[in-house]
């Protein structure tokens, strides 16, 4: 049997995990979102690991959570499955998550990609929370954090309808980060993901940080939330490099400590 996932590493500090169950459109079944959740585990865990790619097929980044696994279900196994602990493991992951999305990203696909911190997103792809046309609702943060991502009036008429937003849209309405050729997504999201895998790695953690507790607290309360990790980064040796490496006229050599 072939692995729901594929873990590869196409370049130094950059983990990229790929959703593999094409015939079935990438659709999230419990032992993908497992072994997703446990993937993102190791990348923390591994030291030289920066930064994160999900990835899909061609034709889709993901058609939602598996229909076949939900079409019987009641609601206390729904409870019992307790998914909101694996996608919890994902959110928090401390490193920078980039999704290269092709194709569809539907459903839980487009819960799973806005989990990420950047989606790059190829020119045909589209995104939509078809959840109401099956008779459920997201229940994997589409009401949360899209709305956080688009606002109220967007997100109502994408959760509402389930309405198809192509790549276009999707990066006008401030859901995804870029729009590049299909050909381009992959090639685009790793060369982002170097980039900032060059960079001084707890720097680029606390931003993410900040970012994301910031959003969902106070104002003064995510001013506290930077001003700490901003202070915090002064023990670390790359900033004293990094401009040192400034007023010396010559390339950094950041070491991630
Ligand atoms: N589940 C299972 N199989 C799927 C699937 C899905 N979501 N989407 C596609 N497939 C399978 C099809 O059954 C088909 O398999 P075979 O019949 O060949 O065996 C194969 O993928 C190719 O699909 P189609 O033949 O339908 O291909 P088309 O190009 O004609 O259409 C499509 C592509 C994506 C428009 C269509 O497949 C489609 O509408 N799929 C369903 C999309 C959908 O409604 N997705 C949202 C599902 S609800 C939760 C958190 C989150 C969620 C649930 C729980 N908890 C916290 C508990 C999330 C819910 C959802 O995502």
């Amino acid at each position: 049997m072939e692995d729901v996932l594929l873990v590869d590493h196409p370049a130094p500090g950059i983990r990229l995990l790929r959703l593999n169950r094409p015939k079935a459109l990438n659709a999230l079944t419990m032992e993908l979102r497992r072994a997703l959740a446990d993937a993102i585990d190791q990348a923390v865990d591994d030291p030289d690991t920066a930064v994160v790619i999900l990835a899909g097929s061609a034709k889709a980044f993901a058609a939602g959570a598996d229909l076949k696994e939900l079409v019987d279900a009641s609601a206390v196994d729904m409870v019992q499955r307790a998914t909101h602990r694996l996608w919890a493991r994902i959110a928090a992951c401390p490193k920078p998550i980039i999704a290269a999305v092709r194709g569809l990203a539907l459903g839980g696909g487009c819960e799973l990609a806005l989990h990420a911190d950047m989606i790059i997103a190829g020119s045909s792809a589209e995104f939509a929370q078809p959840e109401v046309r099956v008779g459920i609702m997201p229940g994997a943060g589409g009401t949360q954090r899209l709305v956080r991502a688009v606002g109220k009036a967007q997100a109502m008429r994408i959760a509402l309808t389930g309405v198809r937003v192509a790549a276009p849209e999707a990066l006008m309405l401030g859901l995804i980060s870029e729009v590049v050729d299909d050909d381009a997504v992959e090639p685009r999201a790793l060369a982002l993901a170097q980039e900032i895998a060059s960079l001084p790695r707890i720097a680029v953690q606390k931003i993410k940080e900040a970012i994301v507790l910031g959003a969902d607290a106070s104002l003064e309360a995510g001013l506290a939330i930077e001003r700490a990790n901003f202070q915090l980064l002064f023990a670390t040796s790359d900033q004293h490099e990094g401009m040192q490496a400034f007023l010396d006229k010559r390339p950094a050599r950041f070491t991630g400590a």
